[in-house]
């Protein structure tokens, strides 16, 4: 007697050279290419799952399962498929916060799995900066692991780099059409890592409910109105008593980490930094994988093309090209913050002083890793260094990028300041950021020098009393 086993056909993908990718799901889950036409939940019976084969018009039974016979069948596979323990990344805030939201990252995690095991696609859109990088390649290195511990390809998962903070309409057309070539039992899932948090992604993130589930890790703040509820799975710690320096990247690698038991120490750190969270610590590795994660997804956006994980571990994990882009970048950095040093205007007020660098000076001769809000933030570090507590004005035409020094913060209350400003004149026409670092968008660049001057005003009143 010839054994057959039965399996139900969870997702269909249509390849390139016409036959078609599917994932099916029984006593174990596997993929096989099939020339015949296969649709989710059609019952076929093959021989041995075990040797190479492909899937043939007559091992297509006819039959059809049930969605319950479906999800029993997927539940237990997804069960066998254990959750790792969240990680300790050494660093006690960042732990405790991070233990605080476990079970809405685990819930996530389960999501995550239910596609990954059940072959329906999963599209991650991830920022395009070294924080959101850390958590696209936490996850990317996440899958491959599951990949071979499962015996399935990682064909489902698509990569995206989202340029600008939003998740638009058009983002959302796109991610449409790429679904296409995918027919699953399970609806598609959008996984959005460090960006979208904000009322112009609103109008597209509801239209997508039709079509995706979405699972969303952002450390951007909520905005009035924000509604996560329309969502599968929104973790934001600001909605958890925390704020942005629990960044989305250590938010995605402690996914990531459950998921696939990979270690994401370094991973996690290096979006700290690149996010200049509170929680950063200067390490040789984490500091250097920020720096070549923050140059390539910064060029690549440059350019106009798209970034994979692939992509940049590629870079690291080739020596050449990880010296070349390292010392790059490195380099016209230093180079573009000591120009600064000697072009700022430097002030008193009480017993800070406020650095001002119209950064026309910086902007004309550097590209690529040299960027307005980045370029503040290190140079405040050096200008931190040299003056002491001290708040940083970098300002770009009609755009003000502010650092303050942690032991002014709580004085100065910036985010205070500017809605007071916003208040007071006609010419701001948003800002936002948190106490330590935030920006200012002016109606015209003409305003700038009044601004300033206000700005000047309330910094002095406030840090005399
Ligand atoms: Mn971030």
């Amino acid at each position: 007697m010839i054994l057959m086993e039965e399996f139900i056909i969870s997702s269909v993908k249509d390849t390139s050279n016409g036959m078609q990718l599917c994932t099916l799901l029984g006593k174990t889950q596997l993929q096989l290419y099939s020339a015949a036409i296969a649709e989710p939940l059609d019952i076929v019976a093959i021989r041995d799952s075990k040797s190479d084969l492909q899937l043939e018009a007559k091992d297509i039974t006819g039959k059809k399962a049930g969605m319950q016979d479906f999800e029993s069948t997927i539940t237990t596979l997804v069960s066998r498929a254990e959750m790792h323990p969240l990680q300790k990344t050494g660093i006690k805030p960042l732990d405790e916060a991070l233990s605080s939201m476990e079970e809405k990252l685990t819930m996530l995690a389960r999501r995550i799995m239910l596609s990954f095991i059940s072959g329906s696609p999963i599209m991650i859109r991830f920022h395009n900066d070294g924080d959101g990088a850390s958590g696209a390649v936490a996850l990317y290195k996440a899958f491959e692991k599951l990949a071979k511990e499962t015996r399935l390809g990682t064909s489902n998962c698509i990569w995206t780099m989202n340029k600008g903070v939003a998740y638009t309409l058009q983002s959302l057309s796109y991610d449409r059409l790429r679904l296409s070539p995918y027919h699953s039992v399970i609806k598609p899932l959008l996984l959005i890592t460090d960006f979208g948090t904000l009322e112009e992604s609103e109008t597209a993130i509801k239209n997508a409910q039709d079509s995706m589930d979405i699972a969303w890790l952002d450390h951007h703040p909520v905005y009035d109105g924000f509604d996560s509820g329309i969502v599968h799975s929104y973790v934001n710690p600001w909605l958890e008593g925390f704020g942005s320096d629990v960044t989305a990247g250590a938010l995605t690698c402690a996914v990531a980490g459950m998921l696939s038991g990979i270690r994401v120490k370094n991973l996690t750190k290096a979006s700290l930094l690149s996010d200049h969270s509170a929680y950063a610590e200067d390490e040789p590795e984490p500091s250097e994988l920020a720096v070549i994660m923050d140059a390539i997804t910064t060029d690549a956006s440059a350019r106009g093309s798209n970034v994979t994980p692939k992509n940049i571990i590629t870079t690291i994990e080739d020596e050449s090209s990880y010296k070349l882009v390292f010392t790059q970048a490195k380099s016209q950095m230093d180079e573009a913050v000591s120009k600064g040093m000697k072009y700022l205007k430097a002030r008193k007020a009480g017993n800070a002083t406020v650095a001002t660098l119209d950064y026309s000076h910086i902007s004309e001769n550097y590209y690529g890793y040299v960027r307005h809000g980045r370029f503040t933030s290190i140079f405040s570090d050096s200008v931190e260094a040299k003056f002491g507590p001290s708040i940083t004005i970098v300002y770009n035409k009609s755009l003000a990028s502010i650092r303050v020094s942690k032991e002014l913060s709580e004085k100065l209350r910036l985010l205070s300041l500017i809605s007071k400003m916003k208040e007071d004149t006609d010419y701001i026409s948003n800002g936002g950021g948190h106490n330590e670092a935030a920006s200012v968008k002016l109606e015209d660049e003409y305003a700038m020098s009044d601004f300033l001057a206000l700005l000047y005003n309330e910094i002095e009143s406030r840090l005399d009393d």
